[in-house]
């Protein structure tokens, strides 16, 4: 039996699907009833059981946790998006990491045997002392998003070492899907080039093109959480492809999948240029490759082709008035 929090996010959501195919009963943690992400787990209808919590609340925490006592807990829920961290830094603080001292409580009160996993960051690099980053690199975070993963990573840490709980981190790199939220950029690139393509826009605005981010694909990834609770030692792991490719590159490919020349239909706003940047991320995932046996199945190319794709053949289905169940209803 498995606890998600976050279900209703990119990652929650494929999550679930794998915990059901493995026989998991699984639980997810919604903080409303109109949760905004629930187009992600619509098909998992019947098949999940949600109960209703808030990362900043830790007595509903406990009574989620104590209503289901689950064997594993994943801990995704977050305020994940880097420029909102600036926009409002307590309540980033208060969910990110805060939200990690909350969850951490509740499954230490009810039974500190559940194995917990937190989601950590490759943000949490942020300007890099080394390349390729790995488990050894020191943090230095360069958003508020960041320094809150930083506390609920170290906090994990602090409770496995406190009190012999189960507790890991995973630190992942960039993963993306036809699921990612709109605001994050390979999605509004892919989500761009397909309006453009149906002739629904003609521009596309960016920001900074030269950020290089380590992007791999988020079925890959949540595996990788599953395999890390499934071990016989609690140790945090790095989960990343190892290539980087600057976001230039991605838009570049997106458009020229799409039959279309990027130069013609993209602008800069610098207004989106952040007040300071995770200028390279690129991972070394030897750790996990060797002692969980994961590696990611899907590169680069792949993953920029799946989602432009996935949103060409969604804004088709929108235009044709017929629901889809994989991307939200107002897109
Ligand atoms: P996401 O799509 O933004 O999902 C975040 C989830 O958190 C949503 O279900 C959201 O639901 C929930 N949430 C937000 N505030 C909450 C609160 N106060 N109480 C309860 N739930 C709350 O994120 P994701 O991409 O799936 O990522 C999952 C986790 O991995 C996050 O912790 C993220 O920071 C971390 N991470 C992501 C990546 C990546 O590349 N995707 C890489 C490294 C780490 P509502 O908005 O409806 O409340
Ligand atoms: O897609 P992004 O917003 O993701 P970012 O900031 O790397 O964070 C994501 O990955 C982290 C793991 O490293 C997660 F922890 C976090 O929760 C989130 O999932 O931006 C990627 C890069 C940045 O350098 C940004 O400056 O793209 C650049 N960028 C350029 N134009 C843009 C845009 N980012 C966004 N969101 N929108 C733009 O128009």
């Amino acid at each position: 039996m498995a606890l998600v929090t976050g279900i209703t996010g990119q990652d929650g959501s494929f999550l679930a699907e794998l915990l059901l195919d493995k026989g998991y009963r699984v639980f997810g943690v919604v903080s409303s009833d109109d949760d905004a992400g629930s187009w992600r787990i619509a098909h998992l209808e019947g098949r999940i059981e949600l109960l209703t919590a808030d990362l900043a609340d830790l007595d509903s925490l406990v009574e989620a946790v104590g209503e289901c006592r689950p064997s594993e807990v994943y801990n995704l829920a977050a305020q994940s998006f880097v420029p909102a961290s600036w926009i409002d830094p307590l309540h980033t603080g208060n969910v990110t990491g805060l939200g990690v001292a909350r969850m951490l409580e509740a499954v230490r009160r009810i039974d500190p045997m559940i194995r917990f996993y937190q989601a950590s960051s490759s943000e949490m690099f942020g300007k890099v002392s080394e390349v390729p980053q790995n488990e050894s690199t020191p943090f230095y975070p360069r958003s508020p998003y960041g320094v809150a993963k930083v506390y609920g990573h170290y906090l994990t840490v602090n409770y496995r070492e406190s009190y012999g709980m189960f507790a890991v981190s995973g630190i992942l790199f960039n993963h993306e899907s036809h699921r990612r939220g709109l605001e994050f950029v390979t999605r509004k690139i892919s989500h761009g080039v397909a309006r453009i393509k149906h002739g629904l826009e003609d521009k596309l605005v960016l920001g900074n093109l030269d950020a290089r981010r380590d992007w791999g694909y988020a079925p890959d990834y949540v595996e990788a959480m599953w395999l890390m609770l499934q071990g016989d030692k609690p140790r945090d792991y790095v989960i990343a492809t190892g290539e980087t490719h600057s976001v230039r590159e991605f838009t570049e490919r997106a458009f020229e999948h799409a039959g279309l020349d990027w130069k013609d239909h993209v602008e800069i706003d610098k207004a989106l240029i952040r007040p300071a940047e995770v200028d390279l991320l690129v991972g070394d995932s030897s750790k996990a490759r060797a002692e969980l046996g994961w590696q990611p199945t899907v590169n680069f190319r792949e993953l920029v082709e799946l989602m432009v794709d996935a949103d060409i053949d969604a804004v088709a289905e929108e235009l044709g008035n017929r629901p889809s169940t994989q991307t939200p209803a107002s897109t």
